[in-house]
Parts: C-alpha cells; sequence; structure tokens
C-alpha cells in the first residue's frame, strides 16, 4: 500500500451532510475495508464509483461464489472481514453456497446485498428475490436498511457483529437508498473483548487436568481465531500433553513440534487417534466437537467415551452439544488457556511423575504412522489395485508425500472436497496458524480455488496453494480469469483421476460399481487451458517432476505469474467420506430388483 492510499483511508468525522453512498463507504473506510471482491452491477454503482479514491481496490471476479469464498479465504488468513458485494437478484442468490461455507468456516465476512427498488418491491420488476428469508440460516445477523439515514449505522453493525459472532453477516440495501441526502456520523468499530471464561468452570477444569493421569489437549479453529497458539504450546509443555489437531486445523499447532500428533476425523493420523483413546481427561481447546471430525477412521473408534472432557468455546452454545463434557467453558482460546496456565503453573500435576512414559508412547505412536505413510504407497482395496494395475500414472498418495516434501516454508494450502483432498489430510503439516484453508463441514466441491485467491491476496508475501480434484477444477478454473486479470498469482494442484472420485468409491463400496455420472470423460487438457487463459499450465505425469514443479510454481508467484500443474494421477480411491451414512441397496419393486444388493 501507498502512503497516498494509507492517508486516505481515514474516514471522516463527526456528524455530516453526506450521502448514503457516502456514508456506506466511509464506514467500510472506518472498517479497514481495503479489498472487496464481487462482479459490478448498477444497484451499487454509485457507492462503487467511491471505492478509488476511498482507497478500496475492487476485485472484479469471474462468478459471486467466487467472490464470497475469496472473501472467506482473506478473513481466514488475515483475523479481518472479507467483504464481497453484487447485482441484486441473480448477482446475490449467486453468494449462497459461499456464504454457506463461510458460515461453517466461522469466517468474518460481510456480504453486500443491494436490493431491488423500495419503490418497486413486491411487483415482481426485474432481478427481484426475498433477499433476506434466502440468507436468514446461513448468517448470523443480517441489517436490512430500511431508511436511507441509517445506512452508516446498520453498516457499521454488519460489520461489528460478523467478528462479534465469527462468521457471515448481510447487509441488504434497497438500490435506491444509495441515492438522496442524509447527515449522519461514521460510527467506529466496536471490538468486544472475551473474557476467559467463567471462574468456577476453570477451576473445575484446572482440578481435572491436575489430577490426569493422560490429558491430551486437542486444538481447534478457536485457537488459530483467537491466536492462541503460543499459549496452547505452553499448556501443552507444561502438561507434556500430546496435543491432536480437530478435524480440518492442521495449523491449530506446529507440525515440528514433540507434542504434536496430527488431525483426528477423516483421512487423519492414526497417531492422534491412537493417543486421544488413552486420555482420562481431554482438553477440547476452541473446538465445538462437529460431529464430522470425530467419527472412526481408519477402523478406529478412538473417541475415549470414559475421559472427562473440557470444552473450551466462544461460542456457549457450542458447549455440550455434540459430545457430552464435564465442564464447559464460554471463553477465548487465548483468554481462557492463560486461565489455566496461571491455575495450574506451579501445582504438583499427576501428569508429571509419568511424563517420560507418556513422551515414548508419544515418540513410538508417531514414528509408527509416519512409517505406515512412508509405507502406504497405494491404496490396496481390489478396485484400486485393478485400476492402478496397468496404469501409467502416479499413485495418489505418493504425489501427495512429494507435494508435502516440496512445499515452500509459511505456505498457504486451502483443499477442495473429494478423495483425493480428503486423503491430502494425512499429508498436511504446517509450523504456522492461518495456513490450512480447508472446506470445512459445508463440504462444497469448488471451494478450494477461488478461497486461496482470497488468502493471497491477504497475504501477498505467502505462497498460496490449492489443492483441487478435477470435478471441483472444472466448477472453480473459471476463476483463473480473476488471478491474470486482477493479477493475483497462485498455484492450482488439480487432481486429474477422470472421476468425481469420491462419489465414485460409494458405487464401488455399495453398488457393485453401477457407475452413474462419476465419469470425467473428454476432459479438456487442464494444463491447456491454462495457458489459453493466460496462466502457467504443466502437465506431471511422473513422481520425480511434482518436487520441482511445485518449487517453480510457488516462485513463479513471486514473478506474478498463475500455475495450473495437471497431475496425472490413476482411479484408485482412499477410504469414503460417509461409510456412516450410506447402506447397501434395499429393492421391493421387480424391475428395480437387479439393483439389490
Ligand atoms: C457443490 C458440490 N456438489 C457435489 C458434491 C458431492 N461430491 C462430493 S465429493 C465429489 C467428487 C469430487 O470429485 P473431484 O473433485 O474430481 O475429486 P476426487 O474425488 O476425484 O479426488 C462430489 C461430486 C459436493 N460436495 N459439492
Ligand atoms: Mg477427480
Amino acid at each position: 500500500m501507498n502512503t497516498m492510499t494509507e492517508t486516505r483511508n481515514l474516514p471522516v468525522v463527526g456528524r455530516q451532510k453526506m450521502t448514503p453512498s457516502e456514508a456506506f463507504v466511509e464506514t467500510l473506510v472506518a472498517q479497514g475495508v481495503k479489498d472487496v471482491f464481487g462482479i459490478v452491477g448498477s444497484a451499487y454503482m454509485d457507492a462503487l464509483d467511491l471505492f478509488p479514491l476511498a482507497g478500496i481496490r475492487f476485485i472484479s471476479v469471474a462468478h459471486e461464489q467466487g467472490a464470497g469464498h475469496m472473501a472467506d479465504g482473506y478473513a481466514r488468513v488475515s483475523g479481518r472481514h472479507g467483504v464481497c458485494i453484487a447485482q441484486n437478484g441473480p448477482g446475490v442468490t449467486n453468494f449462497v453456497t459461499s456464504t454457506a461455507a463461510a458460515y461453517w468456516a466461522h469466517s468474518p465476512v460481510v456480504v453486500v446485498t443491494p436490493e431491488t427498488g423500495s419503490v418497486t418491491l413486491g411487483l415482481g420488476g426485474f432481478q427481484e428475490t426475498e433477499q433476506l428469508p434466502i440468507f436468514s440460516r446461513i448468517t448470523k445477523y443480517q441489517a436490512h436498511v430500511n431508511n436511507k439515514a441509517r445506512m452508516a449505522e446498520l453498516t457499521a453493525r454488519a460489520f461489528d457483529r460478523a467478528l462479534l459472532e465469527l462468521g457471515p453477516t448481510q447487509l441488504n440495501i434497497p438500490r435506491d437508498f444509495f441515492y438522496g441526502d442524509i447527515e449522519c456520523e461514521i460510527p467506529r468499530p466496536v471490538a468486544i473483548e472475551r473474557g476467559a471464561g467463567g471462574e468456577l468452570a476453570l477451576n473445575a477444569a484446572a482440578e481435572l487436568l491436575a489430577d490426569a493421569q493422560f490429558p491430551v489437549i486437542l486444538c481447534g479453529g478457536g485457537v488459530i481465531m483467537a491466536d492462541a497458539l503460543a499459549e496452547a504450546i505452553r499448556l501443552a509443555e507444561l502438561l507434556q500433553a500430546p496435543v491432536c489437531n480437530s478435524y480440518l486445523h492442521n495449523d491449530s499447532f506446529p507440525a515440528g513440534h514433540p507434542l504434536w500428533c496430527g488431525p483426528l476425523g477423516y483421512q487423519g493420523s492414526k497417531a492422534a487417534m491412537k493417543l486421544i483413546a488413552k486420555a482420562d481427561v481431554v482438553l477440547a481447546l476452541g473446538t465445538r466437537l462437529g460431529p464430522f471430525g470425530t467419527l472412526p477412521q481408519h477402523g478406529l473408534d478412538y473417541w475415549p467415551k470414559k475421559a472427562r472432557i473440557v470444552q473450551i468455546d466462544a461460542d456457549a452454545k457450542m458447549l455440550g452439544l455434540v459430545k457430552p463434557v464435564s465442564v464447559g467453558i464460554c471463553g477465548d482460546a487465548k483468554a481462557a488457556t492463560l486461565a489455566l496456565i496461571a491455575r495450574l503453573s506451579g501445582r504438583t500435576l499427576a501428569c508429571q511423575a509419568n511424563r517420560n512414559t507418556r513422551l515414548g508412547v508419544i515418540r513410538d505412536e508417531k514414528a509408527a504412522w509416519e512409517a505406515e505413510l512412508d509405507g502406504w504407497s497405494q491404496e490396496k482395496d481390489a478396485w484400486s489395485l485393478e485400476v492402478a494395475k496397468d496404469s501409467s500414472h502416479m499413485h495418489p498418495r505418493q504425489m501427495l508425500r512429494e507435494l508435502e516434501r516440496a512445499m515452500p516454508d509459511n505456505a498457504m494450502v486451502s483443499t477442495d472436497i473429494g478423495n483425493i483432498c480428503s486423503v491430502s489430510n494425512s499429508y498436511l503439516r504446517f509450523q504456522r496458524p492461518r495456513s490450512m484453508f480447508a472446506a470445512m463441514s459445508f463440504g462444497n466441491c469448488g471451494y478450494a480455488f477461488p478461497t486461496i485467491i482470497g488468502a493471497k491476496v491477504a497475504a501477498p508475501e505467502r505462497a498460496a496453494i490449492a489443492y483441487v480434484g478435477d470435478g471441483a477444477w472444472g466448477m472453480s478454473f473459471g476463476e483463473l480469469q480473476t488471478c491474470v486479470r486482477e493479477n493475483i498469482p497462485v498455484t492450482a494442484v488439480v487432481f486429474n483421476n477422470g472421476q468425481w472420485g469420491a462419489e465414485k468409491k460409494n458405487h464401488v463400496d455399495f453398488y457393485a460399481n453401477r457407475f452413474v455420472g462419476v465419469n470425467l470423460d473428454k476432459q479438456p487438457s487442464w494444463a491447456a487451458v491454462a495457458k489459453a487463459m493466460g496462466a502457467e499450465g504443466q502437465r506431471i505425469d511422473k513422481l520425480s517432476e511434482v518436487g520441482p514443479a511445485l518449487r517453480a510454481a510457488a516462485k513463479a508467484q513471486g514473478e506474478g505469474r498463475t500455475t495450473v500443474l495437471e497431475m496425472m494421477v490413476t482411479r484408485e480411491l482412499g477410504d469414503p467420506f460417509r461409510r456412516d451414512a450410506l447402506a447397501l441397496p434395499t429393492r421391493h419393486l421387480a424391475k428395480y430388483k437387479a439393483t439389490a444388493a
């Protein structure tokens, strides 16, 4: 940012006459907004016209869903608001999927939704739909500007609530309300400090931890959002407790730390699962303990049902919601951890006596899991062995291991929903928080690529890498236009297995290989498509090419170039997502009997 932008980026002070467009844009300035993602539209053109002089960059994208994901990635890496805006009606409905994804990623995204004009609302004019009901269940707060004089007040509230409640908020503005004269003051951001939680609960938690023989810490997204990593490390070292990452938050504890054990959940670390299974006390730090994230995996039903659980979450409604807990603490992960450290420091802790044995177990389980991963070059089920047998392509696991080895320091990695992206969970390790941006609980294909573009805008100095299956890539590659046009250099690693693999795995396991709609035949060369769109494209056939290609692509980001690495991999498939939720087919009608199990 140049200094001119910096000096412009101060909001006007004091009550004065302005237009609602000016009030809206000045409130963005007051909230520190520097980047807004969207597609241009007449509905908010009067405000957009002010962006350059306000020092706000408008990043013009290919599809509004992409803008929403970019705002999400931007928020997740920076901890600040991500902002997106679109044309009323179809532009706004295109935000639905990415708003839902941001909701489950707990991202403070402000979704600005200009609406059809207030004087024709309900008449079925042009680009009209009721915009509040659509977002009512996927936002933390909805501000509807019901009077143009309230533009600044309601805009500011949408921003404040997004950070307060850690999730997307909607700012709905009838398009005629951008025009006219109003008098108002631009509100300053309201930052509310979260505390450590209730005294009694903290005391009870400290007692449980002090008496624990085998305490285990489970670090979730709350550790990242509260910037509580240093405190989590201190507490883990005080207890000498193994630390697991919650599902898809592999960046919630540094992988280089001796107490780190890796992620729980789908395609997670067996070491983490075996260690938490031994716990007599679990400290669930900054995690809602989402049901999908603790499902049995690798044949291990690891959740320690007899253990005492201490859960800390900033949202009181999450405490004890999914798993029964002994102590629930409604608090900020950082403040609560500090409060526990204060209570435990200098005390005799039961877990100090058996510290060395426990450290030995941690070391052994981690070594065993690494050795297993090293030897796990390909999937061993009958179908996978069959499709890989005559293939000249790479085994996905080996390719993922090579990517892991070549990963640049301090890289940001987003992952999509798919079989290979899921398997990558075993191979993604981070030393710093705000580094992994998975599609989280909403689980939509097409998440990873736009999300990493937004992350790159917030942290241009860091390498930005998206892992994407070829099916999900078909949904999202259009945003290459954004990378090229807006000069946002990233790397997309596209896993070309010629199939919607994650769903095909269900056909294999439950539907006797009756494939319907899962093969992606006649795909274009994604490397060639990338080149045609003005990016770099490279097809990778051999394992030995994987590491050098990733390193070169990361370096090319420094030279402003976006690269698509098209990884040619076999059709073999790892464990499915939802074995828990499928059943072998029952058929009663004669015409469908052939499909019965
Ligand atoms: C938007 C959306 N549509 C459909 C699905 C269902 N779905 C989950 S995984 C998957 C297949 C992903 O295929 P691909 O991206 O090629 O990755 P692969 O599984 O082959 O590694 C699909 C269709 C979804 N999660 N999201
Ligand atoms: Mg695929």
